[in-house]
């Protein structure tokens, strides 16, 4: 059946990811030196991610939002962060962000809607 329902499976992704192209939301705009700080901030900052998966397009639309200069590493089709993200991070799941402190410590923060907190608290105009 996986013959069935790839297919579909991709074309349901294609529709999502076309969806969120046309209605992305604006990114926030900031002075350029504030902008210049948290993207010095953000460079310590990894997703790891699929490109057709629903809850990283919602994370992915929350770094939009943001206005966050994040890199993206694909888990899926890039054996290096494949197995990165599973014996570092812990699990097989996407989206993951690795986060890593002044201190050299890292979090691995899975589940999108806590990465999304995350940035919003961390990022968001106060
Ligand atoms: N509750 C999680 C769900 C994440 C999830 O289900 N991700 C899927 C991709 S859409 C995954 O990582 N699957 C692992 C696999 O394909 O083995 C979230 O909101 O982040």
């Amino acid at each position: 059946m996986g013959f069935i329902f790839r297919p579909v499976r991709w074309v349901l992704a294609q529709i999502i990811i076309f969806i969120d192209w046309m209605t992305r939301p604006k990114p926030v705009q900031r002075p350029p030196e504030v902008q210049q700080k948290i993207n010095e901030q953000t460079q310590a900052i990894v997703l790891y991610q699929f490109q057709q998966c629903p809850f990283c397009v919602k994370t992915r639309r929350q770094i939009h939002r943001l206005n966050l200069n994040i890199e993206k590493r694909d888990a899926r089709n890039d054996p290096k962060w494949n197995q990165e993200l599973i014996t570092e991070g812990g699990k097989y799941q996407v989206p993951c962000l690795k986060i890593k402190a002044d201190d050299g410590s890292v979090q691995w923060l899975y589940e999108s809607d806590r990465i999304n907190q995350y940035l919003e608290q961390r990022f968001a105009e106060k």
